[in-house]
């Protein structure tokens, strides 16, 4: 039996949380278009005949002066320290600047296996494939390369194969049947920030974040009573957020509700949910411990 903790790391928006979704048959890491949409690192877990990975989905690699920044590259760090191998994600309809550099040069590094995976080939010319391909032979001489569509699920057979042949021996750590280990409130805080982010363009994506500041749940009758705040940055944002006759935000309500359901069959959720403004948040220790806290439990 085979049983390996993986971090999956890359640049931003390469499809890091779509491949752990689409791996894992679930819905377990939030995406959208916006780079840096994961701020935690979060586990998917995969179990078949074979044995079982536990995928860790990081924030994407970014390299910034920015408190904020840090903290989410700090968490892919821990990743690194805390996995059995790595799976480096890379989008090669970009083309590889520093930051790609960066991450390379740090993998290369790593004597644990380190396989990487050319995403987004749904999309890609073949040029731009030979040229990641050539890029990675130099970068990270003697490495798998897989080509994968997280997207539209293929090429992960393949990928499976390949992980599960350089994971280490080891007994099942979760049941067969979990999927992620992620406490409910943070759950459902990211099924909201996910439609909020998706709702609005441009720089308001990067403004929001959740609180839950209630939720009661009721084991007896499987009530889920949930009082939640979108929080941004400027008033200005608060206006589209809502949108014209509160249209935005009662699409938001809908749209998480109808997920949180779905998640978690059997509960009756009741959701409230409200705008607010915080401008500074992201600079705010408290906010950011509440944000960088422990996900799981
Ligand atoms: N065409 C195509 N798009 C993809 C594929 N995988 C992911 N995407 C899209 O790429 C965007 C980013 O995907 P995410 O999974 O959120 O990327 P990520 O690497 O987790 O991003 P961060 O959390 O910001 O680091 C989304 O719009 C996805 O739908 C793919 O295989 N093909
Ligand atoms: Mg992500």
């Amino acid at each position: 039996m085979k049983c390996a903790v993986c971090a999956v790391i890359g640049r931003p928006s390469v499809g890091k949380s779509t491949l752990v979704n689409t791996i894992c048959e679930a819905k377990v890491s939030i995406t959208s278009p916006t780079p840096q949409t994961t701020r935690n690192a979060i586990r998917g877990i995969y179990t078949d005949s074979r044995g079982q990975i536990i995928f860790t989905d990081t924030p994407g690699w970014h390299i910034s002066d920015k408190n904020f920044n840090k903290k989410m590259q700090e968490v892919a760090v821990k990743a690194l320290e805390d996995c059995d191998m790595v799976l480096y994600m890379l989008d090669a309809t970009r083309a590889p600047g520093d930051e790609e550099r960066n991450i390379s040069y740090m993998l290369s590094g790593l004597s644990m296996p380190v396989i990487c995976a050319l995403n987004k080939r749904d999309i890609l010319s073949p040029q731009s494939m030979d040229q990641a391909r050539e890029y990675l032979s130099k970068a990270m001489p003697g490495r798998k390369v897989l080509e994968v569509s997280a997207l539209e699920d293929s090429g992960i057979d393949e990928l499976l194969i390949e992980l599960f042949s350089v994971a280490p021996e080891g007994e099942l750590l979760y049941d067969e049947n979990t999927r992620t280990d992620q406490n409910l409130e943070f759950r459902i805080s990211e099924i909201i920030r996910e439609k909020a982010m998706n709702s609005v363009r441009q720089e308001i994506p990067h403004a929001v974040y959740v609180e839950i500041s209630d939720l009661e749940y009721r084991k007896e009758d499987g009530k889920i009573w949930i009082r939640a705040f979108i929080i941004l940055e400027r008033e200005s944002q608060k206006g589209i957020m809502v949108g014209k006759g509160g249209e935005n935000i009662k699409n938001i309500r809908k749209a998480a509700f109808s997920e949180i359901k779905r998640i978690f069959p059997g509960m009756k959720p009741e959701l409230d949910l409200r705008v607010r403004v915080n401008p500074k948040w992201k600079n705010d220790d408290r906010t950011l411990r509440g944000i960088f806290k422990e996900t799981t439990g």
